[in-house]
């Protein structure tokens, strides 16, 4: 495994083939003649059993396939690495948190929860945001989502969400949604997931790139340095173009018009060169601090809000390069909240406890068997002995004849480590009780962090978050489970309740009075995140008899800050402006979509035709009712003039080229413009 960009260095790696320009042979090594025709008993005879070519073939062929994962089917993957800024050693003894000098390759795969492995990407769901850190000290697994707070508390309880938000089994609908009865039901019936709800019917549950989502790894963990001494530590990731959403009709469009489109917008950027980035985060509690808090600080279901327990920034992520091969990175890549290194250990949280348990368990059966570590994606960077022998698949061809611990023969090695040495020992936390099956009083507390989400959110995320409701509820069939979900959600916001409860015709509920909004945390409204125009895509409305020289200017300029053009003409291929200029349009209104650009941008031309000039007026309201930023120049700001759109917010046009292109800019980093009137 390495870091580097550099392919000829990854062709040294004994497990990565490139066969092109190679002679076909069998998997024996056995160079073929032939790989059109089966062996027949003449030309329109029986094929022979004897063709050991052919049933190779077929046999491999017929076992492509491996169970996807139960959870994050659907998932995409890269390379990168990670920096640490300054030494973690107050906190940690961690040796890839010391060194701002060291690179640690990194793999990442992000994922949707719920659908399976060829769903859509841009569903209303939880992403994950898995990190797998190759250290010299062994690999370090953060499997985090882009929710801070989990639906449920105990992981006994897992097994039942699953079930209620995947398709329902006797029909097996809907996909990849949790827009149904099932998962309704279970809501309303452990309310525990308040909190996760409203994150759930919140913009962040609709991202519009993975490279704009927080990462969170939602359990309280712990710092251990080597003193031995612990801090409790919540772990987040900031993506350095900020955090952005898709609107619910676009999403939904999204899914249809291109259901790649995270997969592809990851992978493009990488390709392109724009390496996302994203910063590391801690917020720290000392031991002795544990009960000082008025919420449980291992209650998955709460965040630590970052205005009392700021988030320190402590290093850099980038991904860097793009797997050659999806099936054998990707999908074969095996995450697990055990992978720790020492300096990194757990607390009792009762959730993280039970994820200790799964991922392993998973792993042998998804991927066939104990030995999936010794799949390349998986392997650690630095060397691994044990006793560990045999079982399916099995790649290390270990060689000597001792195989267990407390030997003479090796001198009793592979040998342990003592804690000096970087063997890894748990934090010794003292720990009694009775055995129970109980959730702790301290557990018990569903809403008022719910409450503190909804007081953080700007009055646009609010809309979206009852239209959400709307959505999900108005697509439940039972009305006991739409009414009981209207009086659980009225704990949070009776007028946000009485307002689904009017949209899904259901009786508004009896509580009016509002919570007291004690505190708000502006750290959970998107709008107080970064806002950067680098790599938004704008679409570019353009026809023969264009301004050549302007609109060359605003591309010119558009490309300068960092926004991409992708070109829609009436024809794929040249398009010719007043003054020569040629420029390649490579898309038309049949192969893309308004709602696959942040933006747009008409720039017109005086040979547009009628019909033409139809679809990009369609184009362009589409963009407006997404909020989008538009723009015109030319016979382009005729689009907006007729669509009576020229005042409204986000809408620019302009004769003076810089100016109109710097509006342009500003408008595409704010991002969306919600303070827009209907037309
Ligand atoms: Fe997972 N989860 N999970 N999960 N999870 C899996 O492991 C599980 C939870 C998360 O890209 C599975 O390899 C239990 C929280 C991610 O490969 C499985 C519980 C968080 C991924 C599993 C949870 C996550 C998984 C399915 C409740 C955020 C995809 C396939 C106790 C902190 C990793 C697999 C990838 C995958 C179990 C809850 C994140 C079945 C039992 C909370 C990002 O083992």
């Amino acid at each position: 495994m390495t870091s580097s960009k550099n392919k000829k260095d990854l062709q040294l790696e004994t497990f990565r083939a490139a066969d092109e320009g190679k002679p076909m042979t069998t998997n024996e090594g056995l160079k073929l003649s032939e790989d059109e025709f089966s062996l027949k008993a003449g030309d329109r005879g029986p094929t022979l059993m004897e063709d050991f070519h052919f049933r190779e073939k077929m046999t491999h062929f017929d076992h492509e396939r491996i169970p996807e994962r139960v959870v994050h089917a659907r998932g995409f993957g890269a390379h990168g690495e990670f920096q640490v800024y300054e030494s973690m050693k107050a906190y940690t003894k961690a040796k890839f948190l010391q060194d701002p000098s060291v690179k640690t390759p990194v793999f990442v795969r992000f994922s949707t929860v719920a659908g399976s492995r060829g769903s859509a990407d841009t569903v209303r769901d939880v992403r994950g945001f898995a990190v797998k850190f190759y250290t010299e000290e062994g690999n370090y697994d953060l499997v985090g989502n882009n929710i801070p707070v989990f639906f449920i508390q105990n992981a006994i309880k897992f097994p039942d969400l699953v079930h209620s938000f995947k398709p329902e089994p006797h029909n097996e609908i809907p996909q990849a949604q949790t827009a149904h009865d099932t998962f309704w039901d279970f809501v309303v019936n452990n309310q525990e997931t308040a909190h996760m709800i409203m994150w759930h019917m919140s913009d962040r549950a609709i991202p519009r790139s993975y490279r704009m989502m927080e990462g969170f790894g939602v359990h309280t963990f712990r710092f251990v340095n080597d003193e031995g001494k612990a801090h409790f530590v919540k772990f987040h990731w900031k993506p350095k173009l900020g955090v952005h959403s898709l609107v619910w009709d676009e999403a939904q469009k999204i899914a249809g018009k291109d259901p790649d489109f995270h997969r592809r917008d990851l992978y493009e950027a990488i390709e392109m060169g724009n390496y996302p980035e994203w910063e590391l985060g801690v917020q720290l509690i000392k031991e002795e601090d544990e009960f000082a808090f008025d919420f449980d600080i291992l209650d998955p279901t709460k965040i630590w809000p970052e205005e009392d327990i700021p988030v320190k920034i402590i290093g850099k992520l980038t991904l860097n390069r793009n797997v050659d091969n999806v099936f054998a990175e990707t999908e074969q890549a095996a995450f697990h909240v055990g992978n720790v290194v020492p300096g990194i250990d757990f607390t009792n949280d009762p959730l993280l406890q039970g994820r200790l348990f799964s991922y392993t368990d998973t792993q042998l059966i998804r991927l066939g068997g104990p030995n999936f570590h010794e799949l390349p994606i998986n392997r650690p960077i630095c060397p691994f002995h044990n006793n560990q022998r045999d079982g399916y698949g099995r790649q290390t061809i270990n060689v000597g004849q001792v195989s267990y611990h407390r030997n003479g023969l090796a001198n009793n090695t592979p040998s342990v480590s003592s804690p000096q040495e970087g063997g890894y020992e748990h934090y010794q936390e003292k720990v009694e009780g009775r055995k129970v099956r109980s959730r702790s009083k301290s557990f018990e507390d569903h809403f008022s962090q719910a409450i503190l989400f909804w007081n953080s959110m700007s009055e646009p995320e609010k809309q979206h978050i009852i239209q959400a409701f709307s959505f999900e509820l108005g697509k439940v069939k039972s009305k006991a489970v739409k009414q009981q979900a209207v009086d659980m959600f009225a704990n949070v916001s009776p007028m946000m309740a009485a307002a689904v409860a009017n949209a899904i015709g259901a009786i508004p509920p009896q509580k009016t009075e509002e919570p007291k909004a004690a505190k708000i945390s502006p750290a959970l409204s998107q709008l107080n995140k970064p806002m950067l125009p680098d790599t938004r895509k704008a679409g570019v409305i353009i026809g023969n008899q264009f301004n050549g020289a302007d609109v060359s200017t605003v591309l010119r300029e558009l490309q300068a800050a960092g926004v991409q053009t992708v070109l829609i003409s009436e024809k794929a291929g040249k398009v010719t402006g007043t003054d020569g200029t040629i420029l390649e349009a490579t898309e038309t209104f049949l192969t893309t979509d308004s709602v696959l650009y942040d933006a747009v941008y008409a720039a017109g031309g005086q040979g547009i035709s009628p019909a033409f000039e139809k679809e990009g007026s369609a184009f362009i309201m589409e963009a407006f009712k997404h909020f989008k930023t538009i723009g015109g120049t030319h016979e382009g700001t005729v689009f907006l003039e007729k669509a009576n759109i020229l005042n409204q917010p986000g809408v620019v046009s302009g004769s003076d080229m810089k100016q109109f292109a710097g509006d342009f800019i500003k408008a595409v980093a704010a991002d969306r413009h919600w303070s827009r009137q209907p037309v």
